[in-house]
């Protein structure tokens, strides 16, 4: 038995606010519901951020219906969560219920699963942090025991059930500063963990967590937070047949994807890459879109921006930016090695401000914003934190006092420093 597991769709979302990268995502969307048919899968999870806006626009509600309607037609059942995209800051009642309640697809709940043939669902809406110990720890302690009870009365009944859980949370085991919750802290039990939230591609089995899988397929196209680059999109189709033990994945990469790359150009040969490039972007359907990169000395951008002007025939939208050769901005990482987003952080904000104590400073600011942003709700800030980190900032401008002040002043008087 196979299932589609698809996320971050984010219907609505117009990159570069731009009419076709809307219409870009509905077109994707439209594939991988056709792909899922096409696979004959028993059912389709949404694993959160169905929308983009919570007040979605009327042409993304619409362009989902037509997806869920089709899928009715064709008897394949539609589950999902919410991500915070779709969750209103107001208390108002999440627009996808209205599918929910039109029996166009159906919300999963924590406490009581779906069953679709010898498949069991479970599913969590979005957490912010500030809630995570009431809304998801203790819920999954819960839920825990209780399948524990279920495993050995459906043991006696000889039944041999499979378990999801759908979730839309990122996972601390992946992401230090975007991670919400541990992958200690799902609850064990299930053979497979439908994540959402993570943009990007990633599976993993657990041994804590008795080899269960917990999988992102990543978001269905580029979108927001995500820079223009050549990576590939898609979605997970989940195989649950009886005979092997292990949950298996297929990730299906979706093609009708606008193509987006960066492109490297030394500015002597400008006109010659242009040229290529120009001659390049023919090859694909929809008009690409490029980042140019540009090195190399004395460039005057004004003189640039109208060379450049001659892509604007050939691509839906192209940025440019100019790669200073004297300074050490923009790096590249390998994807292979052991990537500490921790180590990464602090070394280039080190290179820039060169000193230990402010670099310190800066990772805890960034921890604090970063919470903040994900909250939404003033009383959910930690003050306590928060009079920490003032405190500190305070202390330390306190004791530095002099070298901020000279060094303002030398910029006053048009010496420099
Ligand atoms: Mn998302």
């Amino acid at each position: 038995m196979l299932i589609s597991h698809i996320s971050d769709i984010h219907l609505g979302y117009a990159q570069f606010n731009l009419q076709e990268r809307e219409e870009d995502l509905y077109e994707v969307f439209g594939e991988a519901v056709e792909k899922s048919i096409s696979e004959h899968v028993k059912a389709i999870i949404l694993a959160g951020d169905i929308f983009h806006n919570p007040k979605p626009n009327g042409a993304a509600i619409i362009r989902l219906a037509r997806e869920l309607k089709k899928l009715k037609e064709k008897s394949i059942p539609v589950f999902f969560v919410l991500g915070e995209h779709d969750i209103s800051r107001s208390n108002d009642v999440p627009l996808p219920y209205l599918f929910h309640n039109l029996g166009l697809a159906r919300r999963l709940k924590s406490d009581s699963p779906v069953q679709i043939d010898n498949l069991l669902i479970y599913g969590f809406n979005k957490e912010r942090r500030s809630n995570i110990d009431n809304g998801l720890i203790r819920p999954f302690r819960k839920l825990e025991s209780i399948m524990k009870n279920d495993i050995q009365k459906h043991a006696v009944k000889n039944h041999w059930l499979k378990k999801i859980i759908v979730l839309h949370q990122g996972l601390y085991d992946f992401n230090k500063f975007a991670g919400e919750i541990f992958s200690n802290d799902l609850p064990a039990g299930f053979d497979y963990y439908a994540m959402g939230h993570y943009h990007d591609h990633i599976e993993k089995r657990f041994p804590a967590l008795n080899e269960g899988l917990v999988a992102y397929p990543g978001s269905i196209d580029l979108g927001h937070n995500e820079t223009i680059s050549d990576v590939e999109k898609g979605f997970l189709l989940v195989d649950l047949s009886e005979v092997s033990a292990n949950v298996n994945t297929h990730w299906i990469k979706l093609e009708k994807r606008r193509h987006q790359f960066e492109y490297p150009i030394e500015y002597p040969d400008l006109t010659d890459k242009l040229g290529s490039i120009v001659q390049e972007s023919a090859q694909y359907s929809k008009k690409p879109v490029i980042d140019l990169k540009i090195s190399g000395t004395d460039i005057d951008p004004k003189i640039l921006s109208r060379q450049l002007l001659q892509l604007e025939a050939s691509f839906l939208y192209y940025n440019w930016s100019i790669l200073d050769e004297n300074s050490a901005t923009g790096f590249s990482y390998d994807n292979t090695g052991d990537f500490d987003m921790d180590k990464e952080m602090s070394s280039l904000i080190l290179k820039s401000l060169h000193s230990e104590p402010l670099t310190r400073l800066s990772l805890d600011l960034i921890n604090m914003f970063h919470d903040q942003d994900d909250s939404h709700d003033s009383k959910n800030i930690d003050k306590d934190k928060n009079n920490h980190i003032a405190n500190y900032v305070w202390k330390f401008f306190e004791n530095n006092k002099s070298t901020y002040q000279t060094l303002g002043k030398s910029k006053i008087d048009g010496k420099g420093a």
